[in-house]
């Protein structure tokens, strides 16, 4: 019986060692795989501020929108042309200064600062319906899907969206759309977090930007941040640090 026992015992053990080391494969090629081309080619020619943050246009709005983790979403708006800079951090709640472990009645939520000449809250908007699922009721206040309007113009669109989406999907649709009063910036180990996971990109970028404020409100950095979240090509990426913002009107 003890026989048997043990047998099974270190039957489990070998089962839970080989998956051990094949997630450690499975992985260990996926950050080979995402990292491969900054380490020969070199992300930024020269190591120096790419010509999108030495011309980033001085003006810009902000879109604040909650669903759910903030971590893709920041990679998500990082790659959009016409997205100047994105933070993440908490929102909606009453405590003062949440943290991650104390978040209180606050909601994981990114401030998204934009060039209206170049990317509209209209399609900042599509982008949001289409990161998240807001038609299941939110399990926790930390996870809410939430639009928080700085303006009536932001007001009557987000409200006309959500309608229009309620309205395709023919569910109900969660999200509260309610007005901005106070954005809480998240730790620095939550900002271009899928890009922090990159040890080999992070040496780089660090020599380029010493200070971790420049780094998190870097726009190519949020590209960066964009393609290793999947969301543009290395040669899109590319075009993206090199190209110098277009003179908004
Ligand atoms: N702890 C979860 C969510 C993190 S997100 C910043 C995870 O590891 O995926 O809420």
């Amino acid at each position: 019986m003890t026989g048997l026992n043990r047998a099974t015992g270190q039957l489990v053990v070998a089962a839970i060692l080989i998956a051990a080391i094949l997630a450690g494969i499975f992985f260990g090629c996926l950050k080979e795989g995402t990292t491969v081309d900054f380490t020969e080619d070199g992300v930024i020619p020269g190591d120096s501020i790419p010509p999108i943050d030495a011309s980033a246009p001085a003006y810009t709005e902000t879109a604040t929108f909650a669903l759910g983790c903030f971590w893709a979403p920041d990679s998500r708006f990082g790659s959009l042309d016409g997205v100047v800079r994105t933070r993440v951090g908490y929102a909606g709640g009453t405590l003062e200064n949440p943290t991650y472990h104390n978040l209180g009645d606050h909601t994981e939520t990114i401030e998204i600062d934009y060039d209206p000449a170049q990317v509209s809250y209209e399609q900042l908007l599509e982008v949001y319906w289409d990161s998240h699922n807001p038609t299941t009721q939110p399990w926790s206040r930390q996870y809410m899907s939430i639009i928080f309007y700085h303006n009536s113009e932001q007001f009557t669109l987000a409200t006309e969206s959500k309608q229009r989406e309620e309205a395709s999907l023919g569910r109900r649709v969660y999200t509260e759309i309610i007005p901005f009063s106070e954005f809480y910036v998240a730790e620095d180990y939550h900002q271009k977090y899928h890009l922090q996971q990159v040890p080999e990109l992070m040496e780089e970028l660090t020599v380029i930007y010493p200070n971790f404020a420049d780094f998190r409100d870097s726009t190519a950095v949020a590209r960066i941040n964009g393609y290793i979240g999947g969301h543009v090509t290395f040669e899109e990426l590319q075009e993206q640090l090199n190209s110098s913002w277009p003179a908004s009107g």
